[in-house]
């Protein structure tokens, strides 16, 4: 099959042969249009190394706290509230008990935990709610923390970030989850994140974790105020750590969302998210660049499970899992379910043509399905959320109405 795009064939030839991508073809390849091109190679270039295996995991997301000293500069997340904003809150570690054992029904491998930044909670809450975890549930793993979050307890505590990787491991932590990367280039991070951890020290937690055997995950915000070259700089530095260390287990595209953020309604694209398009092409040029790292996830939250399917034939490999209960991308307008049914998310990837495997953190098998019958084959991917207080988003205002609130108030309380 020759390319429709004539400045793919040097690369389709490339990819035949197995060998590595410059920057230059990443950024050829960022700038085609020639989207069934790409998704073929990427195709070619998952299949030699996962066949038509498609792995996912029975997970459960859970968000601690929402409180975050990087609320006014992270332009871009919705998630986030000063400590006394409508809508912060911070759990107790019975609550983060209780919302693990309120999915007690499903057979959960997998807690990935991540939260805002805050100014308060020690060290000590966290591997307390770990081992707390651990003890209640033995057979699943934890995945938390990104690297932000790692930097700020190191600050806070006065400890390295490698005391404190040290500390989460010994307290049962088995990875680290791949939120905060954003986009490295200086720019565009101090645009869209400033005063967050760089892209350099960013990538320096993941090294730290990965020479002491934590393996972790990936990630790339796209969608937003990034240049083509910027993805281009960010998927090439993630793939020289993974030759350093080959620490990376997965690397995760995620689509920017605008709603209930700054930054949304800065650019003026409230309720507008990416395009299926490049949603699509980010996963494809993903498994291209990075020769080195196995797995390439879709994150169905984010760009929907419809979209997630068809990415298993562009070079995707994981189709996420379960995610009970989804916050940080639901408070930024993502319209899609809360979370999906284990038997939903087999039908989705045999709805591909693929085969299904459950995996744990780790990427070890769990699971194969040969002749298994789901217990229900609904028609539309979409589960009813999980009920109680615990499980309520109120969405942030927009920074308009929050503005007119002040200034409300301020007139209230001159008369
Ligand atoms: O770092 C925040 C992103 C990330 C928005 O490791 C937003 O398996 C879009 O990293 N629109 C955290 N994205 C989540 C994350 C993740 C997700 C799934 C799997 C794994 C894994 C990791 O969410 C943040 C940021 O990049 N985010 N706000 C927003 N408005």
């Amino acid at each position: 099959m020759t390319a429709r795009d004539a400045s793919l064939a040097p690369i389709e030839e490339k990819v035949q042969r197995a060998e590595r991508l410059t920057r230059d073809d990443a950024l050829t390849l960022f700038h085609s249009a020639d989207l069934l091109t790409i998704g073929r190679l990427a195709d070619v270039a998952n299949r030699r190394r996962n066949g038509d295996r498609v792995f996912f995991a029975a997970n459960q997301h859970i968000n601690p706290t929402n409180v975050c000293v990087l609320r006014n500069t992270c332009v871009f997340c919705s998630f986030a509230r000063m400590p006394k904003e409508d809508g912060a809150y911070t759990r107790s570690l019975e609550d983060v008990f209780a919302e693990a054992d309120a999915a007690h029904d499903n057979p959960t491998r997998e807690f990935h935990i991540v939260g805002g930044l805050h100014p308060k909670l020690r060290l000590s809450y966290y591997t307390d709610m770990f081992r707390g975890l651990k003890q209640r549930h033995p057979g699943v793993h934890i995945k938390a923390l990104t690297a932000v979050e790692v930097a700020h307890l190191a600050r806070i505590e006065g400890f390295s970030t490698r005391e404190v990787l040290i500390a989460m491991r010994e307290a049962g932590v088995t990875s680290l989850p791949g939120g905060g990367a954003e986009v490295f280039s200086p720019a565009a991070r101090a645009a869209i994140a400033d005063r967050k951890l760089s892209g350099k020290e960013w990538l320096a937690v993941h090294r730290e974790a990965h020479r002491l055997g934590i393996p972790s995950n990936c990630t790339m915000l796209y969608g937003h105020v990034e240049t083509m070259e910027d993805r281009v700089d960010h998927l090439l530095a993630l793939r020289s750590l993974q030759d350093e260390t080959g620490g990376f287990l997965t690397y995760i595209p995620l689509a920017y969302h605008p709603d209930h953020n700054e930054l949304g309604e800065a650019l003026g694209r409230t309720g507008t998210a990416t395009t299926g398009f490049d949603d699509l092409k980010n996963i494809a040029v993903g498994r291209l660049v990075l020769d080195n790292i196995r797995h390439v996830k879709t994150h169905w939250p984010m760009v929907t499970p419809f979209i997630s399917q068809v990415a298993l034939t562009f070079g995707c490999d994981d189709l996420e899992g379960t995610v009970v209960f989804e916050r940080v991308y639901h408070e930024a307008g993502a319209g899609t379910p809360m979370w999906l049914s284990y038997d939903q998310i087999i039908e989705l990837i045999r709805g591909a043509g693929k085969e299904p495997v459950e995996r744990d953190s780790l990427y070890q098998t769990v699971r194969t399905f040969e002749g298994y019958v789901p217990a229900s084959a609904p028609g539309r991917p979409q589960g009813p959320a999980p009920v109680g207080q615990l499980f309520q988003l109120e969405h942030r205002r927009s920074a308009v109405a929050r503005k007119r609130a002040l200034a409300a108030s301020v007139v209230d309380g001159a008369e």
